[in-house]
């Protein structure tokens, strides 16, 4: 390979408990910064929620009974010494976190930090998945829509680490819009953490269909807009729910570079050519030469299904 090369490491996290603290969580994170440093990694993407067990299982009578899980502040003096790390190596990363503003909204969110430390973007979850209230019927919830707000802030991309580089979050890889808004800004690199329980109530004949569907849409997605995709869980047994792990480095062919085989902490490591997105960017996905918006009123003007009479 010839072309602006990335290594990019994932830094999938096996479970987190509920009573683990910041400090034990931070530290399992600097331990997978240290094992990227020592691999000459440049760019490491944390998965989402990296610093709190799922806590959207549990129903709380009160919005506010899982305010704990937050971040009210970022860098905060539990996850300062992230930072301080990462500046250290000289080593940018993602992290997805639980954010609680100052006026009170709560958001899945998700940070770009360079090599310096600086936080250079930062997105909050535009599809939020699940149910709002309490379904005891669950073996577990997924009550995201309960205590996350739908982000109306839509999908950026930013000039960092030589690149084009975007954030999405868990059910965001489900959707195409979520690529091809970030493909229109000409994305190069687009970090997506997740944390997919195996098990999906409403319809379990899924189950068996989690990993295929998590790669699937994601090599769709890397492909349809000529840009590496990376893909990193928070998986394994979680407080009794297995959650999909299978974190992936894709590149804008499709096809999966690098993948995890643990369901615990693992460092999976790639070197991204960022110019290889031209292949695909500059024949057929040249969007302003074959693209017909004209054509696709509904995607941006229809919210649901209006089936013809
Ligand atoms: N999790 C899940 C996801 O989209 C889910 C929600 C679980 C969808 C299982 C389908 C099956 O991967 C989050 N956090 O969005």
């Amino acid at each position: 390979m010839t072309g602006r090369i990335l290594r990019v490491g994932a830094a999938q996290l096996g479970p987190i408990s509920r009573d683990e603290s910041r400090t034990q969580v931070v530290k399992r994170l600097t331990t997978l910064l240290d094992r990227a440093a020592d691999r000459d990694v440049r760019l490491v993407a944390f998965p989402e929620l990296a610093l709190t067990t799922f806590f959207p299982r549990w129903y709380t009578e009160d919005v506010s009974g899982h305010d704990h899980y937050y971040e009210r502040e970022m860098p905060s003096a539990g996850t300062r010494p992230l930072f301080e790390a990462a500046r250290a190596h000289g080593i940018g990363f993602s992290l997805g976190y639980a954010e609680l503003t100052p006026d009170g909204h709560r958001y899945n969110t998700t940070i770009l930090v360079d090599e310096r430390g600086e936080t250079v973007g930062r997105y909050r979850k535009v599809h939020i998945p699940g149910h709002e209230h309490n379904e005891p019927w669950r073996p577990f919830e997924h009550l995201e829509r309960r205590y996350f707000e739908e982000s109306d802030e839509g999908f950026s991309v930013w000039r960092a680490f030589g690149g084009l580089v975007g954030l999405a979050t868990c059910n965001d890889r489900r959707w195409p819009e979520t690529y091809r808004e970030l493909g229109l800004q000409g994305v190069e690199l687009i970090l997506i953490g997740y944390n997919t329980p195996i098990h999906y109530a409403p319809d379990p004949g899924q189950n068996p269909l989690q990993g295929f569907h998590n790669h699937l849409v994601m090599q769709a997605g890397a492909y349809q807009n000529g840009t590496w995709v990376v893909g990193v869980a928070k998986g394994g047994v979680e407080e009794g729910v297995e959650s999909l792990c299978q974190s992936a480095i894709i590149a804008p062919s499709g096809q999966i570079v690098a993948q995890a085989v643990t369901t615990g902490d693992e460092l999976v490591v790639a070197d991204c050519d960022l110019d290889w997105c031209r292949h695909y960017k500059d024949t057929l996905f040249d969007f302003d030469r074959y693209r017909r918006p004209e054509m696709y009123r509904r995607l941006s003007n229809q919210k649901g299904v209006i089936e013809p009479n």
